[in-house]
């Protein structure tokens, strides 16, 4: 087993005070990630234009780097689509955005994250009709990913921010459902200490389904700087041998190169071979 580790970037002003390692300057994140041992950084960007592929593939090579994953949050985030929105143009437009967010990171073997994206049921829509959208476009984009031979990454949030899907049970149980098989599930330390009863049990059920961890700790700052317990997460992950990303998703707590770095630090405790 091979759990390989990432850390976040993002490049939406919009996001300032997000849970994003570094900041704007992607040149500068990629060197700082490269010389802290990182195997990979994951870009949650404004816009498939902003995932310009030919400074990114500069950038990868320069610093031997891999792209673990690229984000669609900026859809809701700048654009306010929902791929459950009770307007039809509007969920054709927040598929629209992932897809090229989809075209432009799996030439690099990426998989697009669907978080926030996947919006809530309310505002007129019931939680069933709600949940047939979500996996609707699930489908849909899973599929369109699949012609690059990389998964689409679904992620349970907690309760503050989605009100469709928890938990990783409940995320399996919305993945089983999907009429194809190229979603995996993207299991987010810190919402899983919001909302499961144990994390490393949901862990190990949620088992072949989890395609990328969020690596970060309770309170949402890197990873030894709250009070999990990465031990047992370690074990679990371990017995369902996880060989994803464990991508830094945090706070730049105190900042972003001391997050960095104490994020490496934390991830060759646990989850690097020996
Ligand atoms: C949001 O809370 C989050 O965890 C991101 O990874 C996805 O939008
Ligand atoms: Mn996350």
């Amino acid at each position: 087993m091979m759990i390989r580790s990432a850390v976040t970037v993002s490049l939406v002003s919009q996001a300032r005070g997000g849970p994003f390692v570094f900041w704007d300057d992607l040149p500068r994140a990629a060197a700082k990630a490269a010389e802290l041992g990182y195997d990979a950084i994951e870009i949650f960007a404004p816009s498939a234009e902003a995932l310009d592929s030919g400074t990114i593939g500069g950038l990868l090579r320069e610093h031997d780097l891999a792209l673990a994953a690229v984000g669609t949050g900026a859809g809701m985030v700048i654009h306010k689509l929902s791929l459950t929105d009770p307007d039809d143009g509007q969920r054709a437009k927040a598929k629209a955005f992932v897809k090229q967010i989809i075209d432009a990171g799996a030439p690099f073997g990426a998989p697009a994250i669907i978080g926030s994206m996947q919006g809530r049921y309310g505002d007129g829509v019931d939680p069933p009709t709600a949940l047939r959208w979500l996996a609707e476009a699930l489908d849909e984009l899973g599929e369109h990913a699949a012609q690059y031979n990389v998964p689409l990454i679904y992620e349970p949030l907690n309760r503050y921010e989605t009100n469709l899907v928890n938990t990783i049970a409940a995320g399996v149980e919305l993945l089983q459902s999907l009429a194809g098989g190229n979603v995996k599930l993207l299991a987010d330390l810190f919402h899983m200490n919001i909302e499961e009863q144990n994390i490393a049990d949901a862990l190990r059920q949620g088992g072949r389904w989890i395609g990328h961890v969020h690596f970060v700790d309770s309170n949402r700052r890197p990873a030894g700087d709250g009070h999990t317990d990465f031990a047992p997460i370690a074990a679990a992950l371990r017995e369902i041998e996880f060989n994803g990303y464990a991508s830094a998703e945090a706070f730049p707590y105190p900042d972003s190169a001391t997050a960095a770095e104490t994020t490496i630090a934390a991830y060759r405790k646990w989850f690097q071979e020996k």
